[in-house]
């Protein structure tokens, strides 16, 4: 298990990188200079959004090589949005949103392999495991990201699990005139438990990353959703 203080050396690092990058061009933009100074005020804490919780080390380093295995030995997919084709690869379980007809529906169950995390996600986000019906599995070689989204309604709780190379999580929610902006640093083998406000009112993103992040998400079904499937 890392300490706090390793964790917060990564952190402390990982933040000076980003500004010494911003700051390293004689030209930065409003925008950037902004974002340097959302990740100032994070250097140490985490963000203060209602609903997101993070945990570190929910695997040790040999489970995250296993787990980085099983999903390299997996045909991923490159995410397809209106026929649009994405960087990032996918496979989803158990439940699949499909984007370019806008249809969501069952697919085939979750692999064995993946039921110890799953439980560990669970436990992490005091949910029953049984109810994390969906297990999203994404790679993002160098050049991939995530734009910004909320996750769609059929679904309510998201857990993810990192694993490769840390990466950022931005949050944005609109208010007038602007947005109000957070970022959640994700280190390697760390968890997040997204829920509620952050969950249901902020837009998420990752940067494209510089090198390969692999992510383990599960999600329960919305209310409305699970009572739409055993009501015909
Ligand atoms: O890779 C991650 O942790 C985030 C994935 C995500 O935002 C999504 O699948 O909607």
């Amino acid at each position: 298990m890392g300490t706090e203080r390793e964790l917060r050396r990564t952190r402390a690092s990982w933040s000076l990188l980003l500004l010494g990058a911003a700051g390293s061009g004689t030209l930065v933009s409003r925008e950037s200079r902004a974002k340097v100074l959302v990740m100032q005020s994070n250097l140490f804490n985490e963000p203060d959004l209602k609903g997101l919780k993070q945990g570190q080390e929910i695997v040790t380093p040999r489970e995250e090589r296993a787990l980085i295995a099983s999903i390299d030995a997996i045909e991923l997919s490159p995410f397809r949005f209106h026929g649009w084709l994405g960087k990032r690869l996918t496979a989803s379980y158990g439940w699949h949103y499909d984007f370019d007809r806008g249809s969501f529906g069952p697919t085939a169950p979750i692999p064995d392999w993946l039921l110890p995390v799953r439980e560990k996600a669970a436990r992490f986000a005091h949910l029953d495991p049984d109810g994390l019906v969906q297990a999203l599995l994404i790679r993002y070689d160098p050049g991939a990201g995530i734009g910004w989204h909320r996750d769609r309604p059929v679904f309510e709780h998201v857990v993810g699990i990192s694993l490769g190379a840390p990466a950022t999580m931005r949050f944005r929610r609109r208010r007038p005139g602007g947005f109000d902006r957070a970022s959640a640093f994700l280190a390697p083998r760390s968890i997040y438990h997204l829920s509620g406000e952050v969950r249901h009112e902020w837009e998420h993103s990752i940067a494209e990353m510089a090198a390969t992040r692999w992510s383990i998400t599960f999600r329960s079904l919305a209310a409305a959703k699970r009572r739409a499937i055993r009501e015909p």
